[in-house]
């Protein structure tokens, strides 16, 4: 095997001045996650500039044994791009590669490389006149190889699915360098195995994404945004069935918003208000969206409230922009509220969707009887079976860390819960480092055999993002 030092200067000679990043300030802000639970050392922090250089980086490291993490935005919730503490790992960020490189407005196809921005990926295609549906609270920091490591999902999946269900066709450098191009924007492509679908939601365990082709859509020409308090969590998944059914397929979102978490966002953001004047326990913001101009989604939301009127309390209708905007910060705000309130322990957790309520009442008790004046931020995709069923420190905590104190004995009772009903304890952030024990405890065993054999077989040296998700 080389020699580790002169592997690292031969990475260093390779991608010149440009291709590694030595400046203090920078590398610490790559070293920390998103949500401050993980810091950690590198050999190397290095941001090539295009597949061809990632390639080499990655032969370097191969014939040296160093691992490698890849990064995107490092927005993500599981410490999947963050290197451990041996600093021993080279930190590989895409950031530099963010050109389009092709957009086929007659196919409805944007080909892209890794390091792109999500909104710069959206407003591309806008520039054509076209969707790129893909939309979370993160869209303007995390990247588009970063999605699809994750399998993003967001707020629009009810509509138009997850990242897996974008992706065309992916380039992707393997562990041992070999540049696999997959990059084909085909919409029926039966060859075999559909080997992209492996390195989609793999969070960089089996090779680095440098580049994706996307399928784009028709841009909506009507929209109806709408907040409803409702009466209780039943009600929710009742508007929900009836909204899809009488919408004419026009259901682009769904979202749950609990009073709880509403009443932190306005502690934390006290310019984002909800806009009724009582609190209420339970409410949804939907959205209908349709490429027809004029379509009458007003009337359909109206209707929807009138039909179901014992189920909806309140309900206001955005008429402008700027009503739809703020309509949306209510919810896209909320985990920046958590952060300022010191951070939670997050559960991302999915059940089928007609087991939502029982999911929130179980979890509730089930901490309440851990945790009894904990606070809780109850929200998310619920049109998607998944919320966020958040937990932070009840008022007046001195218990020193919370999240490290609580993590894992809450985290458990509320996957249990899930679990329970069928559910899942990741249903869109992943696993990264802090949900591996969940994942064995979780999945089932030649589940996990088997991830761990396509693990060995792919990257039999196990360089590709050590110890993250599941050991080879
Ligand atoms: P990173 O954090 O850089 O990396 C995430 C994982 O992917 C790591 O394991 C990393 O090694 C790997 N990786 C990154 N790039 C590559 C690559 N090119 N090739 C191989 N592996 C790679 N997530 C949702 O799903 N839905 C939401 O609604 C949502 N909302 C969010 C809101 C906020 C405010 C924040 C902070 C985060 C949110 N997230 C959400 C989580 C996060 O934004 C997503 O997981 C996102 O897809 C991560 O992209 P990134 O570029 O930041 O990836
Ligand atoms: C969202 O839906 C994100 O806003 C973040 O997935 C969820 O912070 C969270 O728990
Ligand atoms: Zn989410």
């Amino acid at each position: 095997m080389t020699d580790v030092g002169a592997t690292l200067e031969a990475i260093r000679r390779h991608l010149g001045v440009a291709g590694v990043i030595t400046a203090a300030d920078r590398i610490e802000a790559l070293l920390v996650d998103e949500r401050r639970l993980y810091r950690g050392r590198a050999a190397l922090v290095v941001q090539p500039a295009d597949t061809a250089e990632v390639a080499a980086v990655v032969r370097l490291c191969a014939a040296a044994g160093i691992g490698i993490v890849p990064q995107g935005g490092n927005t993500g919730y599981c410490g999947g791009a963050t290197p451990d503490a041996s600093g021993t790992q080279i930190l590989l960020s895409l950031t530099r590669m963010r050109r389009i490189r092709a957009l086929d407005p007659v196919g409805f196809t944007l080909v892209a490389e890794a390091g792109a921005v999500l909104a710069e990926v959206q407003q591309a295609a806008a520039a054509q006149d076209l969707l790129f549906p893909l939309s979370m609270g993160s869209e303007g920091s995390c990247r588009i190889g970063g999605n699809v490591a994750t399998n993003a999902g967001g707020l629009a999946v009810l509509r138009y699915g997850m990242m897996r269900d974008l992706v065309l066709g992916l380039e992707v450098v393997l562990p041992d360098g070999t540049v696999l191009d997959l990059l084909r924007c085909l919409r029926k492509d039966n060859t075999g195995y559909d080997l992209k679908q492996l390195f989609i939601g793999a969070e960089g365990t089996l090779g680095i994404v440098t580049a994706v082709a996307l399928k784009l859509f028709p841009r909506p020409r009507a929209r109806c945004t709408a907040l409803l308090a409702v009466r209780d969590l039943d009600a929710v998944s009742t508007l929900l069935a009836s909204a899809r059914r009488d919408s004419g397929d026009t259901v682009t979102a769904f979202e749950y918003l609990s009073g709880s978490a509403l009443a932190l966002l306005g502690e934390q953001v006290p310019d984002v208000r909800a806009p009724f004047a009582d609190a209420h326990a339970h409410l949804v913001l939907i959205e209908l969206s349709s490429s027809a101009p004029g379509a009458a989604l007003d009337t359909v939301v109206e209707q929807l409230c009138t039909t179901h009127g014992e189920l909806v309390a309140d309900a206001v209708v955005a008429r402008s922009d700027a009503q739809t905007h703020a309509l949306w910060r209510l919810r896209e705000l909320i985990p920046e509220a958590e952060k300022r309130a010191g951070g939670s322990i997050k559960h991302d957790v999915s059940v089928p969707i007609a087991d939502l309520a029982t999911l929130c009442v179980r979890a509730e008790a089930a901490v309440r009887a851990l945790l009894p004046q904990a606070r809780l931020s109850v929200y998310g995709h619920v049109g998607d079976g998944n919320v966020h069923f958040n937990v932070l420190a009840p008022p007046l905590w001195a218990g020193g860390d919370f999240r490290a104190r609580w993590s894992e004995p809450v985290g458990a009772a509320v996957h249990a819960c899930a679990a329970a009903l069928g559910g899942s304890f990741s249903a869109e952030h992943g696993v990264g480092q802090l949900k591996r024990a969940e994942l064995l405890r979780h999945e089932p065993a030649a589940a996990i055999a088997l991830m761990r054999a396509l693990k060995r077989s792919i990257d039999p040296q196990g360089i590709m993002n050590p110890g993250k998700v599941v050991d080879p």
